[in-house]
């Protein structure tokens, strides 16, 4: 069940068209399919950030079959501060670190296994560093993720019900020895040739039955009742479909799970998610900074540039979804130089973009009557508080002109709905005016969700036009802003 926070009390949605901050009754009504608290939390960070270390760093691999030495694995200078002050001067609010690849090798000693840190040359064999890098995140202020791979290559009984013992015996300990755990990370692939305990053959699973997802899931949020499940299938992060770490032009947060399963999912529909869909699974934009998801010297030339890791940036939290950008540390332990400044000059961009919102406190007028009482007023979409917002009292085409104080010059416009009450708009465009009454379209979009920016070619004018030309339900706006990147496209 979802709560609302309504004027200090806690209401059920259910009951919200009889809350209003001035008290009178209104008709707004939230949609039948809303996020969780969390989710809505987790949508806010907007930018989080992968780690993937582990012994391919060491192999130069990008999945190792399961039967290295872990003699090999030896990163004499790791820093796991350098790693969250990297993110974190790149704008990343949470890291998730690989804690165990496809290669089985893990990076704690756990006790159900040989196959770790602890037979490594790294601190002789005393080091851990999933500790190093809970406690380094939780130090430095940054949420904390952890990703373990279901497939194990290394794994005797991977294929048999034996191996989802041990499965979920490790996650038992990742979520009980780190103290909190924001995320975990259940990847899709899964199944073909490995090690396998010296079996050295071709193993496969069923995907559908194999690990008993439910119950997996629901030890999961028992060990850490906050923390969030991605997966191909969420319950709560879905992958986006895709590891460019784009969303869809349409991008709905809602989608069937009847129609999901972990690792055989159609991308397409992962891509752009449901109007219709029984589920909130907030879209996950995976993507890594260079060619590989793990560190690689030949690719220390093609770490993406800033310009590419911005139009990454509007392909994902500028289309509903949220940025999961990998940093892979080098065989030192550390992030490399060129990844670590690439990514701050992204979050540099983001802020210099969204530094000035000019339509800040600008009168919006409708032509149809909003919905009585001052809490669904248009001019909550310029007041720049997230928490407020306009809504329409019937879903039907609805225009907003928001009138600026003088012309001014623009080349992105911010969208945002309060999706605490769900995903409503389906279509949309923007206007400006021109002679005799006329409007000119400069923008056109479908979905918009948690945040929806346009880039559009500069314009000056004093007022803008947005029209709302489809919506699941009577449509509803936290904000428009308006914004000038400065330069000349
Ligand atoms: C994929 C894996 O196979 C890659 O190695 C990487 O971990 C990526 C994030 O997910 O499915």
């Amino acid at each position: 069940m979802n709560h609302i926070k309504c004027t200090g009390l806690i209401l059920v949605a259910a009951l919200l068209n009889s809350c209003s901050a001035d008290g009178s009754k209104d008709a707004f009504t939230a949609a039948d399919v809303l996020p969780t608290p969390e989710q809505v939390a987790y949508q806010q960070m907007e930018m989080v950030g992968f780690i993937h270390f582990t012994m391919n760093t060491f192999t130069d691999k990008e999945w190792g079959y399961g039967d290295e030495d872990p003699a090999l694995f030896d990163p004499a200078e790791l820093d796991a501060e350098q790693w969250v002050l990297a993110a974190k001067a790149g704008g990343l609010k949470e890291l998730i670190l690989t804690a165990k690849h496809h290669d089985g090798f893990c990076l704690w000693p756990s006790a159900y296994t040989e196959h770790s840190v602890k037979n490594s040359p790294y601190k002789n064999g005393d080091g851990d560093i999933v500790r190093e890098f809970t406690d380094a995140c939780r130090k430095h202020g940054l949420k904390a993720g952890l990703y373990l791979s279901p497939w194990d290559r290394n794994h005797a009984d991977y294929g048999q019900p034996e191996y989802t013992t041990y499965y979920r015996n490790q996650l038992r300990e990742l979520l009980t020895r780190y103290g909190e755990i924001n995320e975990i990370w259940f990847d899709g692939a899964n199944g073909g040739s490995g090690w396998y305990g010296g079996a050295d053959e071709e193993r496969r699973i069923d995907r559908a039955t194999y690990y008993d997802w439910d119950s997996t899931f629901a030890l999961v949020k028992q060990l850490q009742p906050g923390v969030q499940i991605f997966s191909d299938a969420g319950p709560d992060l879905r992958w986006i479909g895709n590891e460019h770490g784009f969303a869809g032009e349409t991008c709905w947060s809602t989608i069937s799970t009847d129609q999901l399963v972990i690792g055989a999912s159609d991308q397409g529909y992962l891509n752009t998610g449901d109007p219709e869909g029984d589920r909130w699974i907030t879209g996950q934009c995976d993507v890594s900074i260079r060619p590989g998801w793990f560190y690689h010297a030949s690719e220390d030339g093609r770490v993406k540039t800033p310009g590419e890791l911005m139009d990454i940036y509007y392909k994902s939290v500028g289309r509903n979804g949220v940025l999961l950008m990998n940093l892979p540390p080098d065989r030192r332990g550390l992030i490399h130089e060129t990844d670590a400044t690439h990514l701050a000059a992204l979050y540099g961009m983001v802020r210099q973009v969204f530094a000035s919102d000019l339509a800040a406190g600008a009168e919006v007028k409708t032509e149809r009557k909003h919905v009585v009482g001052r809490s669904y007023r248009p001019g909550n979409i310029t007041d720049a508080d997230p928490e407020t917002f306009w809504a329409a009292p019937a879903n039907a085409e609805v225009k907003l002109v928001v009138a600026l104080d003088e012309p001014r010059t623009f080349d992105h416009i911010v969208l945002q709905e309060p999706i605490r009450f769900g995903q409503r708009i389906s279509a949309f465009r923007l206007e400006v005016p021109m002679e005799k009454g006329l409007w000119k379209e400069i923008a056109r979009g479908t979905t918009i969700g948690y945040k929806r920016i346009l880039q559009v070619d500069p314009v000056t004018t004093g007022e803008v036009r947005l029209v709302i030309e489809n919506a699941l339900y009577p449509p509803a706006i936290s904000a428009l802003g308006l914004y000038h990147s400065g330069e000349n496209h």
